[in-house]
């Protein structure tokens, strides 16, 4: 038999920030990439929408008036998930049925007034604004005794039931760290202890040693197609200095992810030529008051797209009993991002 190879043979990778697998099947992806770029098809929207509940100056649900702000603005979600006058309590029959009261909040982040906006139009400076909220909101939350891990995160687009095309995120802190931090605290900590080194710096310098899943690169962050993706198109963004959290970046790193986050969701636009949907949100340090030396702040992208505009990838069948597959590989999903994002210029 020849030799194993990894762009023609079916095989599994591993996770190591998870500690699970995914199988990669590329011999049904051999296809030809043409190369082309669409032009981006833009739905038409009002810069202002009297209807939007997220635009300046309108009512929402509750009843609550937005402010006419600015830049960005936050509020708490009128039909949050979770809520902080949680009673403490919990069951435990046989050690089976088990349930714990959960305290938390959550919180809804407009990140600029303009209805008509995504990250993808609005320039580094309009998303240095988006970037100062995450760091200041993971601060404020994180800080409440109650509020162990805050998640930030975006859902983009109607295809990830996103209710809103206003550009916005949202926040769900709470009491207990939720089963992917904790996958991948349990692996960080467990790389720390025997390396002594930290799994995603010593994970981003063998990525750049190969160079094939690289994305695009500043000074400061770096985008790559995960060596374990599960999603056609999904990345990992991540500091290549060592930060726990979003406060932790310098005012030249904060920038350096507004450029990179402006350039990644273009980027993305301009695979299908369409506004690219996708779930997105930040891995950071849980604030359960303990240090963490082996956390590495990084975003994923779990975009939802397959091969076109209405194309999509179902974790379905073995991807739901077994573990998730994929087709096209992370490396031809890199090079193809890559030629939309920028030629891959190593930096900094
Ligand atoms: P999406 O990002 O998934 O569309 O969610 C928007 C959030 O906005 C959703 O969690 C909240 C919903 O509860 N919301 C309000 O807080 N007030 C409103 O008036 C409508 C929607
Ligand atoms: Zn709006």
């Amino acid at each position: 038999m020849s030799e194993f190879v990894l762009a023609d043979h079916p095989h599994r990778r591993l996770n190591p920030l998870t500690g699970e697998w995914v199988l990669v099947s590329p011999h049904r992806a051999k296809r030809p990439w043409q190369g082309q770029v669409e032009d981006v098809v833009r739905e038409a929207r009002p810069a202002h929408d009297p209807q939007c509940y997220l635009c300046p100056g309108n009512v929402r649900a509750g009843g609550v008036r937005n402010p006419r702000y600015a830049t960005t603005y936050v509020f708490d979600n009128d039909f949050p998930a979770l809520m902080a006058d949680v009673p403490a309590g919990e069951r435990a029959h046989r050690g089976l049925l088990v349930a714990q009261a959960e305290r938390g909040l959550c919180r809804v982040i407009c990140f600029s007034p303009r209805h008509d906006l995504t990250l993808a139009d609005m320039p580094p400076q309009e998303i240095l604004p988006v970037v100062e909220v995450w760091a200041e909101q993971y601060l404020e939350l994180g800080a409440r005794p109650e509020i162990n891990h805050v998640q930030i995160f975006e859902n983009k687009g109607a295809m990830m039931g996103c209710s809103n095309p206003h550009p916005h995120g949202q926040i769900w802190a709470s009491e207990h760290l939720p089963g992917e931090p904790a996958k991948e605290l349990a692996q960080q900590q467990a790389y720390h202890a025997e390396q002594h080194a930290c799994l995603l710096c010593d994970y981003l310098a063998a990525e750049e040693e190969q160079q094939e899943r690289l994305i695009y690169a500043n000074a400061h962050f770096v985008a790559l197609a995960p060596f374990w993706a599960c999603w056609p198109f999904e990345t990992l963004v991540l500091p290549r200095r060592h930060a726990a959290a979003l406060p932790a970046l310098n005012a030249d790193e904060r920038l350096g992810l507004a450029e990179m986050l402006h350039r990644l969701t273009a980027g993305y636009d301009r695979l299908f030529g369409i506004s690219f949907p996708y779930s997105m949100g930040w891995h950071q340090a849980p604030t359960d008051g303990a240090d963490h030396p082996s956390w590495h702040l990084h975003a994923h992208f779990y975009p939802p797209l397959l091969r076109s505009a209405t194309v999509k990838k179902f974790m379905v069948g073995f991807e739901l009993l077994g573990n998730p597959q994929r087709d096209i590989t992370p490396e031809t999903a890199a090079e193809r991002l890559r030629a939309l994002v920028t030629e891959f210029a190593p930096s900094g």
